[in-house]
């Protein structure tokens, strides 16, 4: 624990006012992808952060991923995990383990440790009152069933936030058939964040940014203009894995988001950093 003096506390604190203001009651969408949930004690740091948001006024929405924990209870039921451009192949059966994996075990795993902060929490996934709508993604390779959003109710969302819950989202629906389609969650966290019109999406990974060199953690572009990003892409700064992350920033502020970032979930307390303070964290995208 660093040993910091009460009125450095106290400065801290007062520097916040300014961020807490501006936030006060607007939405903060947060998308903590799997990659970030890399030891209890930072899921912790992570949830603790999002009680404190939720506890100072700002609407703060827990959109989940779990790529990792999918792929292991694959490996256990002896499925090999698939992957086409980033987006899982998902038969029927891959469909209703991501179901049970997501909305499930993580879901769950994430509203429990929220209330252990004292946080009050409510899990949710696509399905629950006909939040998101889907269909079949189209495209040049058959994904199975990986779904595309055709319509996003935030109800579900509003009544929870404004019955004090934090709204836990795991990112998958059914048809109204009832088949279980599996939704990329920065996909989905983007559409649910202009939905809602929030103020903010925090995608929160296990990179720090956007480098201008991969291979060189100092080289961070803390901020781009939408507009670039098609150079950036054509240069090779925007690479693989990197361009449908940074497609759901540029879609989520065409839509109305004010501030798109990707933050490095594995820094503790990043999502206070971006939000109440004036040093921001990660590559900022307006
Ligand atoms: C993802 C859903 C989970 C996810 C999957 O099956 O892995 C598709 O690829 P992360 O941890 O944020 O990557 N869905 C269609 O996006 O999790």
């Amino acid at each position: 624990m660093l040993d910091i003096s009460n009125s450095i506390k106290a400065q801290v604190l007062n520097d916040a006012l300014p961020y807490i203001q501006k936030y006060h009651d607007k939405i903060v969408v947060i998308k903590y992808g799997g990659n970030a949930m890399t030891s209890e004690e930072l899921k912790n740091a992570v949830m603790s952060d999002i009680v404190l948001l939720s506890l100072v006024g700002i609407k703060a929405v827990l959109i989940h991923g779990g790529g990792p924990e999918i792929n292991q209870m694959l490996q256990k039921v002896g499925i090999e995990s698939k992957f086409v451009n980033g987006l899982r192949y998902t038969d029927k059966e891959t469909a209703e383990i991501v179901r049970m994996v997501l909305a499930g075990k993580v879901n769950k795993e994430l509203v429990a440790l929220l209330e252990q902060h004292n946080g009050t929490a409510l899990g949710l996934c696509g399905s629950d009152g006909k939040m998101l709508k889907v269909r079949k993604m189209k495209g040049d390779d058959d994904l199975g069933y990986v779904g595309e959003i055709t319509d996003v109710d935030v109800k579900p969302i509003m009544d929870a936030l404004n019955n004090g819950y934090i709204p836990v989202v795991a990112t998958v629906a059914t048809d109204s058939e009832g088949q279980v389609y599996n939704i990329n969650a920065d996909t989905a966290a983007s559409r649910i964040a202009s939905a809602l019109g929030a103020e903010n999406l925090i995608l929160m990974t296990d990179i720090r940014g956007l480098l201008r060199d991969k291979d060189d953690e100092t080289s961070l572009i803390p901020e781009v203009n939408v507009s670039e990003v098609p150079f950036l892409v054509k240069q090779g700064i925007i690479s693989g894995g990197m361009i449908p992350k940074i497609e759901c920033c540029v879609e989520a502020v065409r839509r109305g988001v004010q501030k798109t970032c990707i933050i490095d979930g594995r820094i503790p307390h990043s999502i206070l950093i971006e939000i109440l303070s004036n040093e921001g964290i990660g590559t900022l995208f307006k």
